[in-house]
């Protein structure tokens, strides 16, 4: 095989993590390549365009802490930005700091492979373009493989046919048209109100009923801004401190240690707020059952006061534990049931059967739409990684070594996989933290290990097979003291996926992630083998 490059670090994804391991490894003086499968920057802001995509954290928060005069120039102007905002301003970080130079766009990696003769990674492009690389860095996103259930006769379906995570880059007028929506997460809730007011008829089939907190979305508070930008470092100093580095004001009080009506009051209090602060609610919420049942009793109430059919909010009242899949948040969700050109499907009830010419047959009734849409979520944290046909020194594939579930140190690194390094991969906080700040705390600590690395001379480094032994340990033991991995089928543990090893994935806690790390590196880099 010629390779046409050898590179010193090849980064697979341009999203927030590719575009800031390009700048800060560029800036280390680094020979950096980064291949990107998309045609532009943006990662998961780039392929989610579905109507009403917008992030769920603060504008403020959801931004790069990197460059100083980055956040003070750049002005959000929505208390939660949309898409269209958000990849504005991954397409001027890109611009500002001169990184599309070395982005090659539309270029999806199909193959890296360890090559023991010269130490270096193969990489195979899927044009069958060849390279070298002594490390790479794998940017390939949490929720970034798509994912399309196996319904019957969907390849027979002639009408248009969309999926919330790969929406086309052109207008999309739901206007007049009959539309069908599979699934009820957070693409379809953020997008069923938009659609709905578009369509003629919208029927949505859910399977689970999800949890949604009305974000309460306006304009920018530009006080509240100047007030940030004035002491930003701070805000981001006190926000890395906290559960999920968030500005989410968690209450220390139990859900349990109150009268109702206390508890009522806190519940409305943080509902007129809105968003994912409400989980933050109490300090209980995610560990003890009968709290949670509080807070999941609060939102069935209001989900019956906003829903006039009470069937219809009965349907919408979700049965699992709140905040075991991820919490959403809404611009009318649940008040869109109201409307007479909306209908709901419960398909536990008429389970889809096939998906036909002109829509889809479930047991009870046949449908005919124009337009239909999979909003069915990802093969979450581990689908796009194991999407390339990764091979180590000894030829052992990442899939086999996954088999199991996804064992790795610290959410980086790979036991059998030397130089190789996941951003936010599973066993890192990644989804259950605010993703930005995850990312660079990433970035830097693999930055640091190569810069010690150079020191030293060391060519050459991968997890223990005892500290990805033990690290899988601590990342299960701490989940197991929450409600998560049992209180409902998440993406969180692979269970939307059929034949996928069931594995509770994010580690939950970013400031002890981060005091884990910081000592790791102060001693060494333990759990580390160099050569
Ligand atoms: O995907 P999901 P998503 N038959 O997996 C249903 C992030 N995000 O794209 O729950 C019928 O949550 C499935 O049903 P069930 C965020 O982290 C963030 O909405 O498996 N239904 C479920 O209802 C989020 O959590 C933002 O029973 C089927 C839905 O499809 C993550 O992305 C916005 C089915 C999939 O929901 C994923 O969200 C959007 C089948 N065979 C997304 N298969 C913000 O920042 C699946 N479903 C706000």
């Amino acid at each position: 095989m010629n390779a046409e490059r050898s590179i010193d670090i090849v980064i697979v994804g341009a999203g927030f993590a590719g575009m800031y391991a390009l700048y800060k490894m560029r800036r280390l003086g680094f020979d950096v390549q980064v291949y990107e499968a998309g045609g532009g920057v943006g990662g998961t802001w780039y392929w989610n365009r579905y109507p009403g995509a917008r992030c769920d954290v603060n504008s403020l928060e959801y931004s790069y802490q990197f460059s100083d005069d980055l956040q003070q120039e750049w002005n959000w102007s929505e208390k939660y930005s949309s898409q269209p905002e958000i990849l504005d301003y991954a397409n001027h970080v890109a611009d500002r700091f001169d990184l599309r130079d070395s982005i090659q766009f539309n270029t999806r990696i199909a193959s890296l492979q360890f090559d023991e003769s010269s130490k270096l990674w193969l990489g195979e492009t899927e044009q069958g373009e060849y390279f070298f690389a002594h490390y790479c860095i794998m940017a390939t996103g949490c929720l970034s493989k798509h994912n399309i259930p196996d319904f019957k006769g969907l390849e027979n379906y002639s009408g248009e046919l969309l999926h919330t995570g790969q929406w086309p880059h052109g207008e999309v007028n739901f206007s007049g048209k009959s539309v069908g929506i599979i699934g009820t997460g957070s693409s379809a809730i953020q997008s069923i109100p938009i659609i709905a007011q578009q369509a003629r008829k919208l029927t949505v089939f859910q399977r689970t009923a999800s949890f949604s907190i009305p974000a309460h979305n306006a304009a920018m508070d530009k006080a509240y801004e100047r007030e940030i930008k004035a002491n930003y470092a701070a805000f981001r100093e006190q926000n890395a401190q906290r559960y999920a580095a968030l500005n989410n004001k968690p209450n220390p009080a139990s859900a349990l240690e109150m009268s109702e009506s206390d508890r009522e009051t806190i519940y409305e209090q943080r509902w007129l707020e809105g968003g994912l602060p409400f989980l933050a609610s109490f300090n209980d919420l995610g560990i003890n059952a009968t709290a949670n049942a509080t807070a999941a009793d609060f939102v069935h109430r209001k989900i019956k006061q906003i829903v006039t059919d009470p069937k219809v909010a009965a349907m919408l009242c979700p049965e699992t534990v709140m905040g075991c899949k991820r919490l959403c948040v809404d611009t009318n969700y649940y008040a869109t049931f109201n409307q007479d050109n909306v209908e709901l499907v419960d398909v536990n009830a008429s389970a889809i059967e096939s998906i036909t010419k002109t829509g889809l047959k479930t047991t009870n009734t046949e449908y005919k739409f124009d337009s239909l849409i999979l909003a069915t979520g990802f093969d979450a944290m581990t689908g796009a990684l194991l999407s390339i046909d990764i091979k180590g020194p000894s030829n052992q594939t990442l899939k086999d070594h996954w088999r199991d579930g996804p064992t790795n140190f610290l959410g980086l690194s790979i036991n059998g996989f030397p130089n190789l390094f996941m951003i936010t991969g599973p066993g890192s906080p990644s989804v259950l933290a605010n993703m930005i700040v995850a990312i660079e705390q990433h970035v830097d600590f693999i930055a640091d290990l190569l810069v010690s690395m150079r020191g030293a001379n060391q060519m050459r480094v991968e997890a223990s097979l005892e500290a990805e032994l033990s690290w899988v340990k601590t990342v299960n033991r701490i989940a197991d003291q929450t409600l998560y991995p049992r209180g409902c089928k998440s993406w969180y543990s692979g269970s939307n996926i059929p034949g996928k090893p069931r594995v509770f994935m994010p580690y939950l806690g970013y400031p002890s992630y981060v005091d884990k790390c910081n000592k790791i590196a102060a001693e060494g880099y333990r759990g580390f083998d160099f050569a």
